[in-house]
């Protein structure tokens, strides 16, 4: 008998997130995919996205994380819908894959939602080669990680349409400088939508949730 093998992965990967989106789009949901290292500030960006704009944008959660539901656990006090997926048990996987986003959207009240929000596994590298339906990526870089992140990891820059650079309440303590880091995104992705954010203390929230409440307008018109 022949044994058939599914070789081409990448392709059935596709075609799920091609469902993805139909699924979305005919809901008129539109999907974010945060991705960035372990620790940038994805899930305090989510934070205060939901403590500014919660009630209006009618978001839901897809959680990625390997080991854990702590981020999940951060984002209960704003009794949005979230759907944890833990890759642990399919192998530890540094990305989420779009079989695993397609169960957790079968588990979203898609209907009262505007917006998904896909935090990402911590990772910078893995989670930019996978398309799981979003309308779009956005990667959160912590000025911590370095100006030359953007160079040395561009797929996710090349990838996104905008980057949420984070923690720059702590430039003054650090050798970084910022328009060096700036440049460096523009060389890999000139057409990046930029933002300099904090999310501890908050400076830049508000730029960055006027660009989320602008995006859910364009989907309705
Ligand atoms: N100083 C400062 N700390 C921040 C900022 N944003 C996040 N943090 C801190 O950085 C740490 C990591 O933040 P998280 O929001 O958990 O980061 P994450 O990207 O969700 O991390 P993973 O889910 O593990 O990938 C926490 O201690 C946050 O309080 C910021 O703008 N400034
Ligand atoms: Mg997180």
């Amino acid at each position: 008998m022949e044994i058939k093998i599914v070789k081409k992965v990448l392709e059935a990967y596709e075609k799920l997130a091609d469902e993805n989106q139909q699924l979305l789009a005919g809901k008129g949901v539109y999907a974010f995919n945060l991705i960035g290292s372990p620790g940038s500030g994805k899930t305090l960006l989510l934070e205060r996205t939901f403590e500014a704009a919660a009630a209006e944008i009618k978001p839901g959660v897809i959680e990625g994380d390997i080991a854990t539901t702590a981020d999940a656990e951060r984002l209960q006090r704003f009794g949005v819908p979230i759907v944890q997926i833990n890759t642990g048990p399919f192998g530890g996987d540094c990305h989420l894959a779009p079989n695993l986003i397609r169960a957790a959207l079968e588990d979203l009240p898609l209907d009262e939602l505007s917006v998904v929000f896909v935090e990402n596994v911590g990772n910078l590298v893995c989670p930019a080669e996978f398309y799981v339906g979003e309308n779009e990526k956005v990667v959160v870089l912590s000025v911590a990680e370095g100006e030359d992140k953007p160079l040395k990891y561009p797929l996710a820059f090349r990838e996104a349409k905008a980057v949420i650079i984070n923690k720059v309440d702590l430039l003054p303590h650090l050798d970084l400088d910022l328009d060096v880091l700036k440049r460096n995104v523009a060389a890999v992705n000139a057409g990046l939508d930029v933002f300099e954010v904090s999310a501890k203390t908050g400076t830049g929230v508000a730029a960055w949730v006027d660009y989320v409440k602008g995006r859910l307008a364009a989907g309705r018109n």
